[in-house]
């Protein structure tokens, strides 16, 4: 080996030395190593703020802890990552209570259309009584739900082919639903042709016109580019939508208490700025999707919320609760029906 390889070789170990602390301040491998997945993309605030919190979480328990994360459905269609989460390839997942009901039917209760009016009311019912009967029902079946539920937001309808105003509007109306009973019983009450897809193949549905319509909030819509296969979007706000931060709950079991502590900690701060960040998003992306060619319009909801009261929607879904549960969802937002 000639002089100056060797040179290059010793100055590239010294620099590789060097440079250790700035690769990460923890060289060594994590103890814990957990796999957090999610449906969003990148850009939307919930992965945001969920890196934020994977860092904090690797800072302070000073590499102990290592939360990798799988956005953007990169490990499944959400009814794929359930499974996944219940089985332990997935260690965390946010889920909308909505699709969670299909293994814990308490907890699309805070889905029903028309319940919240706006947000002071969402977090007074998630962060009191109607959120900690959901997590008990959500405990009971196996897994871990940390406390503070993520913000989804209020949900409106978009469109290919016309923008819904009133009811009518809705009548045989081809849109996409997320998998859920709560969903699908929502518009076919409501006089619409609902049909169940997971968000992972919701652009290509509306691409290929195998649904004219979907409904999401306009965080999601701007985010995961909806507009590009949307023209309308009718602000119907016709129900909350909030992911729960879940855990596989052998998983959870495995870290000693104190970084259990840690880690929900963590996970409920930035649960509480991503609910900022999504309240703001959705107040200011208005104008925005305007500017990308979405056409808006301000239905009347009186109408949607009459239409389903008529078709004995609220009627059905109490029986389905049962009369505890609603009552504990009327405490907390009104008479509904
Ligand atoms: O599937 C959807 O529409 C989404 C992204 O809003 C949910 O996760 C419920």
């Amino acid at each position: 080996m000639n002089i100056s390889r060797r040179k290059v070789l010793r100055s590239a170990a010294i620099a590789a030395t060097v440079a250790m602390p700035m690769r990460g301040a923890f060289a060594q491998k994590a103890e814990f190593t957990y796999k957090y997945a999610n449906n969003l993309p990148l850009t939307h605030p919930l992965n945001l703020r969920s890196k934020e919190m994977a860092d904090a979480i690797r800072t302070e328990t000073k590499g102990r802890i290592d939360i990798q994360i799988f956005p953007n459905n990169q490990l499944g269609g959400d009814t794929d990552m359930l499974s996944q989460l219940r089985l332990g390839g997935i260690d965390f997942f946010t889920l909308s209570g909505l699709i969670l009901s299909t293994l814990v039917p308490a907890a699309s209760i805070s889905g029903i259309g028309f319940a919240f009016g706006d947000y002071p009311t969402v977090w007074k019912a998630m962060d009191g009584e109607l959120g900690a009967y959901v997590r008990g029902q959500i405990s009971k079946a196996g897994i871990v739900p940390m406390e503070k539920i993520w913000d989804n937001g209020f949900r409106q309808i978009t469109s290919s082919t016309r923008p819904i105003a009133t009811p009518a509007d809705l009548k045989g109306f081809k849109i996409r639903v997320p998998p859920s009973p709560l969903w699908t019983s929502m518009f076919e009450a409501l006089g619409a042709a609902p049909t169940s897809i997971n968000f992972a193949e919701v652009y290509s549905a509306l691409q290929t016109k195998i649904v004219d319509g979907q409904e999401n909030p306009l965080a999601i819509i701007s985010t995961a580019k909806l507009y590009e296969v949307q023209r309308y979007c009718s602000l119907t706000n016709h129900m909350w939508d909030g992911f729960w931060f879940l855990a596989n709950r052998r998983a959870w079991e495995k870290l000693p208490p104190d970084l259990q502590a840690v880690v929900a900690r963590h996970i409920n701060a930035a649960g509480l700025k991503e609910r900022a960040d999504v309240a703001e998003l959705n107040a200011g992306l208005q104008n925005d999707l305007a500017s990308k060619g979405m056409v808006f319009n301000q239905p009347d909801t009186t109408a949607f919320r009459d239409q389903l009261r008529k078709a004995g929607f609220y009627g059905e879904w109490k029986g389905k609760y049962g009369s505890e549960a609603w009552a504990i969802l009327e405490r907390s937002v009104g008479k509904l029906a």
